[in-house]
């Protein structure tokens, strides 16, 4: 295909090189170049009304917005199918699955000839992060699903702006390939939700680029997002000292009006989101969102972390959100232009799911199209259903989210869901016993990926399914960053567990969401220095009384419940640890040795 069958082109050479040659390859109908425009938008909304992949909802319960329900199959990221293909297997590491190169472009090359056939293949340009950041991280995604356009519209900053200022710089970007694998051949009808069973989420980092094949959701279509913010800026981040993590960013101010910004990292589906935009049940308390997801941190002149929220929107875990459980993220979906995937539809075209009401609706259309009552005996909504929605429509989004060169973090929470175990907060001692708790994390699987649910695994950083590289270089790359500054000036580390149960009747032991705001309290009382702690042999947990629990309905033997440090489920969890950390085999730092000696020393001693 040349140019000019293409709606519009670029001065960028190098881009235009690369969509003539994808065009060539792929066959699509026609090129179109997304300029980001609510018209254009507005008239691929429709085409995908009139494909019946969207239903639009009402717009007097919620404005410009739609329903998906997508092919059963294709419903959470595939991490037996997700590769990180570096020139030499050992750079990929023991995490990640791995092929050469060469030898994963030939069979996906294969795979992509004629894969556009009877569609139309889009031209995406987008940044992540700031456009007018020191330095822009451009992108480029091409894509055949007009459901990806949409979507990546609310979740990055797209269009005509970006590629002027691409073009101005003749810019470098991450190339970003993806189809969903289902060409129109011989005038073959389209499905609603057109997916293949043959997957590959492939990055190339020495080459920065991505190719996708095969899926329509979120994590393995929406470019910008898992693949190119983590897997491949965790390869930049590398190579330029600075970092990509799966975290969100959190601005607290205290009553006395004290500013803090607090960074998460918890495993898919553990509780970002719901973090990051808690409302306090705390009095005189105030939380804003910077991220929810995702934090790019770099060094400031002054020697602090600063961390970015590199995305546009938030792509959330809808069951579990409602009233109760987070209010701000309801503020948020309300006000419309969001598009819904595998929940359920009412009957008066608004959506639900698990977790939004106290009360079920009567009926429902579930996620699968089938009629649905409380009698059911199912779910309505997918595990991993999902709201995409900008993110400026949050109500208590921070103006910080605006800063190009982020904020200071204070501290950074490691966090997962164990049943077991892990206590509700502790402090580690310093930079590389946070790293090794960070290294050593564990979590209960979530939907969020195809799989077993409800196994614990061990999740580095929650970085498990986005380390772009070996893991044991990213451990130590974490190691390296504690070396570029002061202690004084680096964030302090904790780790925190809302998901620990009751031994007896197996109830969470703490009520979580807004109530998590009283945890933030002392780890910010510690980072003053008024808060008060206990040692322990796994870091230093709040002292009799020293977490607020005014107004709380817990007892304070439920409180102690909840912080416990148990010797007997420490035993068992060395055990874990140590298996974990021999799989680094010699990429494991000295460091990490280190601190297990320590831990195995303080829970014997
Ligand atoms: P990803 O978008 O997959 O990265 O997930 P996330 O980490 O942003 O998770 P999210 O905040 O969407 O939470 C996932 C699920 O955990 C939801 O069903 C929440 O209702 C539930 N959850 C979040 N916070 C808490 C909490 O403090 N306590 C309990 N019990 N559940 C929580
Ligand atoms: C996650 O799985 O961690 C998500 C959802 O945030 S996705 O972007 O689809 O990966
Ligand atoms: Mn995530």
């Amino acid at each position: 295909m040349t140019a000019t069958s293409a709606t519009t082109g670029t001065t960028n050479a190098a881009l235009q090189a690369w969509v003539d040659e994808v065009a060539a390859l792929t066959t699509p109908d026609k090129v179109v170049w997304i300029t980001g425009s609510d018209e254009e938008i507005q008239g691929l909304n429709d085409e995908l009304v009139a494909a019946g992949t969207f239903v639009k909802l009402d717009e007097s319960k919620k404005p410009n917005s739609y329903w998906a329900a997508s092919d059963p199959s294709d419903v959470a990221r595939v991490e037996d199918r997700t590769f990180i293909a570096s020139e030499k297997e050992e750079d990929a590491g023991f995490t990640n699955n791995w092929m050469a190169p060469a030898e994963l472009k030939g069979i996906m090359t294969d795979l992509y000839k004629g894969c556009m056939t009877g569609r139309t293949m889009y031209v995406i340009p987008f940044v992540m992060g700031h456009l007018n950041a020191d330095q822009p991280m451009y992108g480029v995604e091409i894509t055949d699903s007009a459901y990806v356009v949409v979507s990546m519209k609310i979740m990055a900053r797209i269009g005509e702006p970006v590629l002027r200022a691409m073009e101005e710089q003749q810019a470098s970007f991450v190339k970003c390939l993806h189809s969903v694998g289902y060409p129109l051949t011989d005038g073959k009808a389209d499905v609603k939700w057109p997916c293949s069973d043959t997957k590959y989420i492939a990055h190339f980092p020495e080459t920065r680029e991505i190719w996708s094949y095969g899926s329509g959701y979120g994590g393995n279509a929406l470019l910008g997002k898992k693949c190119y913010a983590l897997r491949i800026a965790s390869a930049m981040a590398r190579d330029e000292m600075w970092m990509a993590e799966h975290m969100l960013i959190l601005k607290l101010t205290s009553p006395t009006g004290s500013k803090h910004y607090i960074a998460g990292a918890f495993p898919s589906a553990c509780g970002k989101t719901n973090l990051a935009m808690i409302d306090p049940t705390l009095e005189g308390w105030e939380a804003e969102m910077v991220g929810d997801d995702i934090a790019w941190m770099r060094f400031g002149k002054d020697g602090r972390l600063y961390a970015v929220n590199p995305e546009f929107g938030l792509f959330g875990v809808a069951p579990g959100t409602g009233e109760n459980t987070n209010p701000n993220a309801m503020r948020t979906v309300e006000q419309g232009n969001s598009i819904f995937t595998n929940v359920a539809l009412t009957d008066d075209g608004d959506v639900w799911w698990e977790g939004m009401t106290d009360e079920k609706p009567a009926h429902l259309t579930d996620w699968k199209g089938n009629d649905w009552t409380p009698e059911s005996g199912v779910v309505s909504s997918h595990p991993n259903s999902r709201f995409c929605t900008p993110a400026k429509q949050c109500p208590m989004m921070a103006d910080e989210y605006d800063e190009p060169n982020g904020v200071p973090i204070d501290a950074i929470l490691f966090g997962g869901r164990r049943k077991t175990t892990v206590p509700l907060v502790y402090e580690t001692r310093d930079w590389n016993h946070g790293v090794f708790v960070g290294a050593t994390l564990s979590s209960e699987t979530t939907a969020a990926a195809v799989g077993a649910v409800g196994v614990v695994r061990r999740d580095p950083m929650a970085m498990l399914p986005f380390i772009g590289y070996n893991a044991g270089d990213y451990v130590n790359h974490w190691l390296e960053i504690g070396k570029q500054a002061d202690a004084a000036k680096l964030p302090k580390i904790y780790q925190v567990n809302w998901f620990r149960r009751d031994r007896e009747d197996g109830s969470f032991l703490w009520p979580g969401f807004g109530d998590n705001a009283r945890v933030l309290k002392w780890i910010i009382e510690r980072l003053d220095g008024s808060g008060e702690g206990v040692d322990t042999p796994v870091g230093i947990v709040p002292a009799p009384g020293a977490l607020d629990t005014t107004g709380l309905d817990m007892t304070e033997e439920q409180v102690a419940k909840a912080l416990e440090v148990n010797a007997e489920e420490w035993a068992t969890e060395l055990g874990l640890i140590e298996e974990w950390l021999a799989k680094f085999g010699d990429k494991l730092p000295s460091q990490m040795s280190d601190e297990l000696a320590t831990l195995k020393a303080n829970l014997e001693g």
